[in-house]
């Protein structure tokens, strides 16, 4: 007889998660249905450019983002949100319970090549974000489009891992993602930086004599959810060049994956601490990240600092 594993609603009852952040986390669940039909119908290349009548095709990452923020919207359960999209902090309702900061399709750059992209999201309790910590963040998610569709959240209660089936169904894969101590591959982003950080070049350079696998793809969730699937790893991202403060962003990728990371027994940090630990100060914040098995990322930081 199959075995029947839990859909998502079904999960976030079992956890534990309060009623209002299960319908929050369905929501967001089900707009990521919508981008996942998107990415599968938008015509690669042509997003961003003009069809044969002269309309403007959307590119991607709006269309990504509008469907969240419309799911948001209606689930009269956000206080405000901020995405990597838009400008400013949006707000929707004071009396709702949460706020919600979301990249709605990372991996932009490479969507055209038909590498795998993702959604990333955080979300806090109450309105404000600014001079909060992603520390205070009661659940974070990501949603990897590949071959296969996969949705992984935590809400303070461990790591869990689904998969959409035919049916539209967000159905348990694995529970509990744990991340141990030995990395046996290694991801390193914005390698521009090596040019002029010594202690980075040197660290990639005993990377590539240790025997570890090089894993990057260019898409953090990609590169992110290989440390988790495979329970060890290391995902670096140094500032330098044209990013010296660091590339990627604290709000809508470092600290939804730092909350997820955590919760699976590895660790993030900036170099010098912690991520969840960095106040949020403006929403395009930026910051270095070293991020995956905690002995890896102790060790890095040691060699960077
Ligand atoms: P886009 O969303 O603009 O494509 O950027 C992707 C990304 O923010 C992140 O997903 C990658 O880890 C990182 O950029 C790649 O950066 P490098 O250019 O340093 O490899």
């Amino acid at each position: 007889m199959p075995v029947s594993r839990p859909s998502l609603s079904v999960h976030l009852q079992e956890t534990g998660a309060p009623d209002t952040l299960r319908h929050l986390i369905l929501e967001v669940a089900r707009a990521c249905k919508y981008i996942h039909y998107a990415l599968r119908t938008t015509e690669a290349g042509l997003a961003g450019t003009f069809n044969q009548y002269g309309d403007a095709q959307v590119k991607l990452d709006v269309i990504s983002n509008d469907i969240i923020a419309r799911h948001l919207h209606e689930s009269r359960l956000v206080a405000s949100f901020i995405s990597e999209e838009e400008q400013s902090v949006i707000e929707l309702r004071d009396d709702a319970p949460y706020s919600v900061v979301f990249d709605p399709l990372d991996g932009s750059s490479v969507v055209d090549t038909n590498f795998t992209v993702g959604t990333i999201v955080g979300i806090y309790a109450g309105k404000e974000l600014i001079g909060r910590t992603p520390r205070e963040q009661v659940g974070a998610l990501y949603v990897l489009y590949g071959p296969r569709t996969l949705l992984v959240y935590s809400t303070g209660n461990g790591v869990h891992e689904f998969i959409l089936d035919e049916m539209g169904e967000f159905i348990l894969l694995h529970g509990f993602l744990g991340i141990g101590d030995n990395p046996k591959s290694y991801s390193v982003g914005n390698l521009v930086a090596t040019k002029e950080n010594a202690a980075y070049r040197t660290l990639v350079e005993g990377w590539m004599q240790s025997g570890l696998t090089l894993r990057y793809t260019g898409c953090m969730v990609t590169d992110i959810h290989h440390v988790l699937s495979k329970g060890n790893g290391i995902f670096v991202n140094i500032g330098g060049g044209k990013y010296p403060h660091g590339k990627l962003r604290l709000v809508f990728e470092c600290g939804p994956f730092a909350y997820l990371v955590e919760q699976a027994g590895g660790m993030a940090s900036t170099g010098k601490a912690p991520i969840l630990d960095v106040k949020i100060e403006s929403i395009d914040q930026r910051t270095n990240i070293i991020v995956g098995s905690m002995k890896e990322v102790e060790r890095v930081c040691g060699l960077l600092n």
